[in-house]
């Protein structure tokens, strides 16, 4: 290798968030992450992915944990290493559009519990969906001196998505006030010599650090990074080995193993690292056991490259088959899918796209009718709810689906009333802390059941102090 400066790749862990997410439902409890962050602490990571959409509805819907609690635990744990979330742009960790006074108290209270980067992506790239996001970020920064905002890409493939189109994105996100660009290749589509070409040309569109993201569900991911550091990429995501490779990131050791002795050198103490997987390797040999890590997600699945559809929604489509004892519709839908993608505008697919398109897809092929029946959030996406797509919706389906309706080309956040009141309204009986609105905007049923429960167990532990002979019980 020719002489270079030494530029030493940055390294976002995503062990605790988009490696469990990926490989085992997002199950892992705080519980089994608290004990680690003392030596994770200690690696040098650039920052550790530890929240997001996924991780707050399973806390909250299976793992019975406040997903605030846990960020603030993780916050105390973390002296040094920023903290980083995932945050899906007006749809928050939701999947509906807010009104920007639930997206600016939602960053606020992010930031104050404990993250300091937050990853803000739309699942049209519609970057009038991410602009109150940044903002919020940033009139945050400005008044406490902490907060990064990060814009990510969601990668797809298609005619509209050219090198030009991904360069001019990347000048629009320097525009709008973003610290970093994240390109999020959520199902692993980016191969490894248009990594090259796609970094190369995003460096010298913007002076802003760049960010890769993907999936190893395809395979090519490993190589993928490599020829993206090469090509000047500023930061990789991996997941520490346990939960690594499959649906989940590139192994952690394997990177900073790849980049030893080079001008990436992450400098990194393999040993440190290994003290860290040798932790987290029992939990995953406990989750093969109990069923939860299933080993058909930890393969290569070139499936994915073929009908560009990210693992969790080939998953979701399978399911959905199986209800409706459908399953030998499987490579119809399949094949439906880019029709239906085409028909809504060519968006990449990630939540709620994926949902929606695959959703739709599922009951274009069951009725025997394209159109038929369509999911309220088709609608919503044919009507411009959820934003632009990058290239126009078919007409026809349009006239079929919302036939006379009108359709909205503005932000449709700016449609929106404020809404914060009225949900404080609706969740008053249950507020222990002013965090709890927001569980409540997200997830209104799941977040109702976890207070309910939450009171239900804090009774419990009352009840062991109270006092019996004075009929006295602590509320
Ligand atoms: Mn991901």
């Amino acid at each position: 290798m020719p002489e270079q400066a030494k530029k030493p790749i940055k390294i976002t862990e995503t062990v605790l968030r988009d490696a469990h997410q990926s490989l085992i439902a997002t199950r892992m409890p705080t519980e089994l992450m608290l004990p680690i962050i003392d030596k994770m602490d200690k690696v040098g990571y650039h920052s550790v992915e530890c929240w997001g959409g996924a991780t707050f509805d399973a806390s909250l819907r299976f793992l019975k944990e406040d997903p605030w609690d846990r960020l603030r635990k993780l916050r105390d744990g973390f002296k040094k290493t920023k903290l980083q979330m995932l945050f899906r742009g007006q749809n928050i960790l939701g999947y509906r559009p807010y009104a920007d006074d639930v997206v600016d108290y939602f960053v606020q209270k992010s930031i104050s519990n404990g993250i300091d980067i937050i990853r803000i992506f739309d699942c049209l790239n519609d970057l009038r969906n991410l602009q109150e996001a940044v903002n919020a970020t940033n009139r945050f920064k400005q008044k406490e001196g902490r907060g990064h905002a990060q814009v990510a890409l969601s990668y797809t493939l298609g005619d509209a998505y050219t090198l030009e189109y991904w360069t001019g994105m990347a000048k629009k996100i320097e525009e709008m006030g973003a610290d970093s660009i994240c390109i999020k290749d959520m199902a692993g589509l980016l191969v490894p010599y248009k990594a090259t070409e796609l970094i190369t040309a995003m460096k010298s569109a913007t002076k802003l650090p760049i960010q890769l993201h993907t999936h190893y569900t395809s395979g090519v991911a490993g190589m993928t990074y490599l020829k993206a550091v090469e090509a000047g990429v500023d930061v990789i995501d991996t997941a520490m080995s346990p939960f690594a490779m499959g649906t989940s990131q590139p192994a952690t050791e394997v990177m900073v193993e790849t980049f030893k002795g080079t001008p990436y050198d992450t400098g990194f103490d393999q040993n440190l690292l290994a003290e860290i997987a040798d932790y987290f390797r029992p939990y995953r040999d406990e989750c093969l056991k109990n069923g939860l890590l299933n080993p058909r997600v930890m393969g290569v699945d070139i499936k994915t490259l073929l009908y560009q559809v990210p693992g969790g929604m080939l998953s979701n489509m399978v399911s959905q088959l199986k209800e409706q004892n459908a399953e030998d519709k499987y490579y119809d839908v399949l094949k439906e899918i880019p029709r239906v993608r085409k028909d809504l505008g060519e968006p990449p697919l990630v939540t709620p796209s994926s949902q929606i398109v695959g959703t739709q897809a599922v009951f274009n092929v069951l009725m025997g009718e394209r159109y038929k029946v369509a999911t309220k959030e088709t609608k919503g996406m044919l009507r411009g709810e959820y934003g632009q797509t990058v290239k126009p919706m078919s007409q026809e389906v349009i006239d079929k689906v919302i036939p006379g309706e009108e359709r909205i080309t503005c932000r449709y956040a700016d449609t929106l009333e404020n809404e914060l009141d009225k949900l404080e309204g609706e969740m008053k009986e249950w507020k222990q802390q002013d965090e709890d609105v927001l569980s409540y905007a997200l997830f209104p049923q799941v977040a109702t059941d976890f207070f309910k429960y939450r009171q239900a167990q804090q009774e419990k532990v009352d009840m062991s102090q109270a006092d019996v002979k004075n009929g006295a019980y602590p509320v």
